[in-house]
């Protein structure tokens, strides 16, 4: 009756009681899951998330029966209600979390760009901070250029990131302060060990770098609505044709509704990587947009292994004198020494305090 050949794939979108699963052949089946089916000891609510590996019999009509989910290397969850024990499984096996911010319209702040860093720290998941809409910091002036900083289209007429701020310094100096704000930020992300891109979905600026980096990689795009995450998925693979400027219907629904993420599978072609020399090869990789972070599943931080997410204060919180160190204002506190001393961002800490301190208070986090 049943054929039994066992194809896997990789889940790429649920949805109710039937999963999307691609395999490495490039086919996509139909794939349903035995009744019976129980993941051991699990509160979730759904037993496969997209990115995660299954093993399906195929059926003598086309579709197939899940026989196996491989081990997660990672997966991002969230508790399916405020109150609920149960949690919902967002994605698995996520190999990169690319945070994508803007230095204003909307505008990203580091306290939010470090909530999501610790949260994929805690969920294991390496990540990426992609500053978007670079167009709009107009043309870099002097020595600040940097390496892959040149736009090589012609700039759209600044538009101010700030109301006004053209008229009172002009706008090459306006233009100037962007890009000195963005290599603050630059500076302090990289000094925490992460890599920070700058790229503009509009005019094409940097996309082959962010190829190069995506390259045969599961990635979770992230941050908030309108910072242009469909747009940059768009310019990485334009035929994904994923609706730019507006607000996902996933965002607009009900806290009852259960949302679920979609992978889309992208190839790279050799000849988009205009590096002749670079040893890139074409490579599947898989994206996933999601609709601003309510989407991107929170874990519940604890206090005490807060300071453990950021990496920076991982490496030097051993020499604290006191074990249990929340690192505010214990004497002997290698972090806060280390702060002083210029070594960690003085705004990578307040963050943390913050954090720290919703943790604490259970207070909602402001955004
Ligand atoms: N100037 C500029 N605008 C952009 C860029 N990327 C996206 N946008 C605009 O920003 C808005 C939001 O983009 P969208 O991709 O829908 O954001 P998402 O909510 O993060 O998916 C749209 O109006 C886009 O046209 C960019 O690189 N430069
Ligand atoms: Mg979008
Ligand atoms: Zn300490």
């Amino acid at each position: 009756m049943e054929d039994e050949s066992r194809p896997n794939g990789l889940v790429v979108r649920t949805t109710g009681s039937w999963y999307n699963v691609l395999t490495d052949g490039g086919d996509t089946f139909a794939c349903r899951l035995r009744g019976n089916f129980r993941i051991r000891g699990s509160k979730q609510t759904n037993p496969i998330a997209v990115g995660d590996r299954v093993e399906f019999q195929l059926l003598e009509d086309g579709t197939g029966m899940i026989t196996e989910i491989a081990d997660r290397r990672n997966c991002i969850i969230r508790r399916s209600t405020k109150l609920s024990k149960q949690t919902h499984v967002i994605a698995a096996n996520i190999d990169l979390l690319c945070i994508v911010a803007t230095l204003g319209f909307p505008r990203t702040s580091t306290g939010f760009i470090d909530r999501l860093l610790a949260t994929a720290e805690a969920y294991h998941i390496p990540a990426a901070i992609i500053f978007n809409k670079c167009d709009l910091y107009g043309a870099e002036s002097g020595e600040r250029r940097t390496e892959n900083g040149g736009c090589d289209t012609p700039r759209p007429s600044a538009t101010p990131l700030r109301e006004g701020m053209a008229d009172a310094v002009g706008e090459q100096e306006m233009e100037d302060e962007l890009w000195q704000i963005h290599n603050e930020i630059k500076a302090i992300y990289e000094g925490a060990g992460y890599p920070v891109y700058e790229v503009s979905a509009l005019t094409g600026m940097g996309i082959d770098r962010i190829k190069q980096l995506i390259a045969g990689k599961v990635c979770l795009f992230s941050g908030h609505s309108g910072v242009g995450k469909s747009a940059l998925l768009n310019a990485i693979d334009p035929s994904l044709h994923l609706k730019v400027g507006e607000i996902s219907d996933w965002s607009l629904k009900g806290k009852h509704t259960t949302t679920f993420a979609e992978i889309f599978q992208i190839q790279l072609s050799e000849t988009e990587n205009k590096d002749q020399n670079s040893k890139f090869k074409i490579q599947n990789s898989y994206l996933i947009d999601t609709p601003g972070i309510k989407e991107f599943g929170m874990v519940d931080l604890g206090s005490a292994e807060l300071s453990h997410f950021f990496p920076e204060m991982r490496k030097v919180l051993h020499d604290c004198h006191f074990a249990n160190c929340t690192h505010r204002h214990e004497p002997g506190c290698a972090v806060k020494a280390a702060v002083e001393a210029g070594e960690i961002s003085a705004e990578r800490y307040h963050n943390y305090l913050n954090i720290l301190d919703s943790i604490e208070s259970d207070a909602p986090i402001r955004r």
